[in-house]
């Protein structure tokens, strides 16, 4: 029955939603809150009771309704009014030049483009029908995508209502926050289950959710970049389509530019870079769209994406692959270390597909398998490793990995020594070790001996052509012809490059030795001390140590090798072939003078110089006062570009850093 008090209760619901609504667009879409979060409950309780009340007056926008129910069985397919294309991709600055010039010849007039963020999210369309949200779908394979309308709901910055009664599609971008990121899988961790692999699988894991509560709980947001158009809908621009879409009500991303030529696409790709990680959103690119939509329709689209549109991708930091074989290799001590070979795939500016595991210890805390599908990262930037196992994708039959009892060379039983985590092959003879002690002693930061990498020693070795190090350097240009494959050029090769490693300085015979603990820059600090092999090999263990940055494991470790009779012979069999073992770097006393160029400068090394190591250009420049980093960043003032220069230089560029060459560098040091 009708009372008096319906229309009442009626107009105080609708204002109760419309303040709502109006409250939920400020804080979702234009993070801009105008109450506080107790002042937003108390008015959504009051509407939720009058809604328990009378629910047949319960609206379909009302922000109760937003969580539905259960969907009983998968989510129905939709196609698409228009295809969802995806992007053609640009790695670099010559790829964004090569676009540029590509669409201006293509139009022969001048054309504006507009730069937006690419959003490591999960493509939606979302329907409206007179202003009213009616279906959400996502890409699927870009003609047909699945029905997530009630997961899409739970999305507050997604309206339910538009401020027009307009019908039209719109795309965008749904992600979950960072810090929404990192809140979930602490969470998870603490209920002991497993975490998240990262914010786009979690998105994407949201929206595919049959209860619309979890999605709900995984807080995901929405930027909108995109509609189809039609005689109701037409944007000139794709400038004008985000003021469109922000009138709509829509949640736009402002981090945006319009750009007139490559140097300002430049310029704003990095910018975005350096902003990258303050974010509160994952994003993978910069997308260069050309903005005016006439011209836009002139170029037209592939099959496949819009030829007035591409996508710049930064270099991945982290990468997903597949683990497929465990390769145990015996180094040069005995000890025999585990690398995952993977399928191969693009890692910060080069393709991987080894990574190291460390040792048993490390396999052990991963847990990780034949078959995982992995994340990898480059530990200092250099060293590709494996940071996560995605359990969910793990194969049902899979199992731990065997940790080898037998050395893989030699098959002599291996051993654990106590507080080790090596395991190591104790076997003096065993042929591993060989190939790799001897392969250490030629490779660059050692003697650098150039084309003699573990494959020529491997079958010097087996046709028994050396059995150590000084062998090398009886070498003649007749013994490399017995090799497989080995014509007059490469054996003249290998022979010279032995012959010009006699000159090498001590601090590259000291480390090629192989000494235990003593790696490459304990090997320069010790010989620019000694200065000559014989002063190291009568040094005390107290004198070592006196050297800064040279401790008491180090110096043992060197009086012991040096007190085996067997390497006072070898020493004197290098010597007698012509091996020099003089210190011939710089002095302790001339480097000390700091260099007001270099002091306090950032440095990054990139490439390869024909006179240094990036090692030894590093001493050098620390040495003058600078600071050396790894990797190109705003804070960077200077890259140092030898041949072959690649993802490091293309930053710096857009960064506009300062650049030198190998010869600048020579000149300034
Ligand atoms: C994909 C994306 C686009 C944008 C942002 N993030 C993405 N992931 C954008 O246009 N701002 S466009 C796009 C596509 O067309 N496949």
């Amino acid at each position: 029955m009708m009372t008096s008090k319906e229309p009442a209760i009626r107009e105080r619901m609708d204002e109760l939603r419309e303040t709502l609504n109006h409250h939920a667009y400020q804080y979702y879409v234009l993070d801009k809150p105008e109450i506080s979060d107790q002042e937003y409950d108390i008015l959504y309780r009051e509407l939720e009771t009058l809604e328990q009340a009378h629910p047949e007056l319960i609206a379909d926008d009302s922000p109760t309704q937003r969580v539905g129910d259960t969907i009983a069985s998968g989510f129905n397919k939709i196609e698409h009014s228009q295809p969802m294309y995806s992007l053609g991709n640009v790695f670099n600055a010559e790829e964004v030049r090569a676009f540029v010039e590509r669409v201006e010849k293509q139009l022969a007039e001048p054309v504006e483009f507009l730069c937006e963020c690419k959003i490591d999210g999960l493509a939606i369309s979302l329907s409206y029908q007179d202003g009213k949200f009616i279906r959400g779908a996502t890409r699927g394979d870009g003609t047909v995508g699945e029905d997530i309308t009630t997961n899409l709901r739970t999305i507050k910055s997604i309206p339910l209502k538009l401020k027009e009664p307009l019908t039209v599609d719109v795309r965008g971008e749904a992600y979950i926050p960072k810090g929404v990121f990192a809140q979930i899988n602490e969470a998870r961790d603490a209920n002991g289950e497993v975490p998240l692999a990262n914010p786009r699988n979690a998105a994407a894991g949201g929206l595919r959710q049959l209860d619309p509560k979890e999605t709900a709980k995984r807080q995901l947001s929405v930027f909108m970049y995109g509609a189809v158009y039609t005689d109701v809908f037409h944007p000139e621009s794709q400038a004008e389509l985000f003021e469109s879409l922000k009138v709509l009500g829509f949640r736009t991303n402002s981090l945006r530019k319009v750009c007139r030529t490559a140097d300002e696409i430049l310029a704003f790709i990095a910018e975005v870079e350096s902003q990258r990680q303050e974010l509160p959103y994952e994003i993978d690119g910069v997308v260069i769209k050309v903005n005016n939509v006439r011209q836009q329709n002139q170029l037209g689209y592939t099959v496949k994406a819009p030829r007035w549109a591409t996508a710049y991708k930064f270099q991945a930091e982290i990468a997903e692959t597949i683990v497929n074989e465990v390769e145990w290799t015996v180094g040069r001590t005995g000890v025999v270390t585990p690398t995952a070979l993977m399928d191969p795939v693009a890692l910060a500016g080069t393709v991987v597909q080894r990574a190291t595991l460390h040792n048993v210890d490390f396999i052990e805390s991963l847990d990780v398998r034949l078959g995982d599908k992995v994340h990898i990262h480059k530990a200092g930037d250099i060293i590709p490793e494996i940071i996560y196992v995605d359990l969910d994708e793990r194969p049902e039959s899979s199992e731990p990995l065997t940790i080898p009892k037998h050395c893989p060379v030699c098959d002599s039983e291996l051993v654990r020594l106590n507080e080790e985590v090596a395991i190591r092959c104790i076997n003096p003879l065993c042929p591993a070790q060989k190939v790799a002690l001897i392969s250490h002693f030629t490779s660059r930061n050692a003697m650098n001996i150039v084309g003699i990498g573990e494959k020529v020693v491997k079958k010097l070795l087996e046709y028994h052509l050396v059995s150590d190090i000084a062998d090398l350097y009886q070498l003649q240009i007749e013994d490399f012809l017995q090799l497989p494959n080995t014509k007059e050029k490469s054996a003249t090769n290998y022979y010279e490059a032995i012959q010009s490693s006699k000159d090498r300085s001590l601090e590259r015979l000291l480390f090629g030795l192989g000494i235990r603990h003593v790696g490459a820059k304990a090997a320069r600090l010790i010989a620019q001390h000694f200065e000559t092999i014989e002063a190291i090999m009568t040094a005390t263990p107290e004198e070592i140590e006196t050297i800064e940055g040279v401790g008491p494991m180090i110096s043992q470790s060197i009086v012991n090798y040096f007190d085996e009779e067997d390497t006072q012979i070898l020493i004197q069999r290098l010597q007698e072939a012509g091996v020099n073992t003089r210190y011939l770097g710089i002095k302790p006393a001339e480097i000390a003078e700091k260099d007001s160029f270099w002091v306090d400068k950032t440095v990054v090394l990139t490439g390869t110089m024909e006179k240094y190591t990036r090692a030894e250009a590093k001493n050098i420049l620390e040495d003058k006062g600078a600071t050396v980093t790894s990797s190109v960043s705003k804070n960077t003032d200077l890259l140092i570009a030898g041949e072959a220069a690649g993802s490091k230089l293309t930053k710096a560029q857009n960064l506009g850093i300062e650049i030198f060459n190998e010869a600048q560098f020579l000149e300034q040091i």
